[in-house]
């Protein structure tokens, strides 16, 4: 019979075994076999303090310059899609330094980041992410590692009463979205402080929950794929000449613009010297 080193599980028979004793390691390890966590993102109460403000001031200038009724017709209400390029403080959380190390531990090889969107799960109105779905929509197939990783960054607290998100554990292995049946009996609701981020396999079904409180909840979400999927928005092209240091520029998907001709494809490969 063998322990662990703190003797608390015994086991047998075992030749292969997970060592996870870092918060980065045990998050990658239950993204792998659950397809979601919770991880601290780190921030100070007065960094999460000015991006509840900003949020809520970008929030506002949207909705105003795409007007209010135009949004709710093309289903694009309390959604702030990319606020990332108009502020820093939102930037800063698209290159999450715990967020970026547990996603080059999933994502085999290069990844970029895909969207970026403000999202409210409303108080007493239907929620456009309230339905189950997986990020990767219409998808249907099991892969042996994950191409895309969602980080929801919770604005406000995640609790049972504001509609904390709704996880199908493991689901990221299964090709077919389970019966109702099995979804009502397996579910999980995942609870997660302000300042957090709930971390999901974008195969893993989830929904947002129902917002029975009198505060409407606020997360932003970031699609992380390989480079071979198209960003929601052409994130260099509306970055264009903001000053940006390379690390940043590689994960925002500046090497992997389409090229628009076959000559600046040519131009695009390297030389190989023979
Ligand atoms: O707001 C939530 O709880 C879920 C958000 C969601 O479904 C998403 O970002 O894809």
């Amino acid at each position: 019979m063998n322990t662990t080193p703190s003797g608390d599980i015994s086991f047998y028979g075992v030749l292969k075994r997970n060592i996870s004793a870092t918060m980065i390691e045990k998050a990658v390890e239950e993204i792998r076999s659950l397809g979601f966590t919770v991880i601290p993102s780190g921030l100070s109460d007065a960094e999460l303090k000015m991006i509840s403000e900003r949020f809520d001031f970008l929030y506002l200038e949207y909705t105003k310059k795409f007007g209010e009724n135009y949004l709710e017709n093309i289903d694009e209400h309390n959604t702030l899609r990319l606020p990332l390029a108009f502020d820093s403080c939102f930037l800063n959380l698209a290159v999450n330094s715990n967020v970026i190390e547990i996603i080059s531990r999933l994502i085999v090889g290069k990844f970029i980041l895909n969207q970026q969107n403000g999202i409210i799960n409303p108080v007493g109105k239907i929620y456009n992410q309230g339905a189950w779905h997986r990020d990767l929509p219409y998808q249907h197939f099991v892969s042996s590692t994950p191409l895309a990783i969602n980080a929801l960054f919770c604005v406000d607290e995640f609790n049972l009463s504001n509609g904390a998100t709704h996880v199908l554990p493991a689901s990221h292995k299964q090709e077919s979205f389970p019966s109702d049946a099995y979804i009502m009996k397996n579910e999980v609701q995942v609870k997660a402080a302000a300042g957090s981020f709930i971390v999901i396999d974008c195969m893993a079904f989830h929904r947002g929950g129902n917002n029975l409180s009198d505060k409407n909840r606020r997360a932003v979400n970031h699609v992380y794929t390989i480079p071979l999927m198209k960003q929601q928005i052409d994130i260099p092209a509306l970055l264009g000449s903001m000053d940006l240091d390379d690390k940043i520029k590689d994960l925002f998907g500046f090497k992997y613009k389409v090229p628009q001709s076959i000559e600046a494809f040519l131009s695009s490969r390297k030389l190989i010297n023979l």
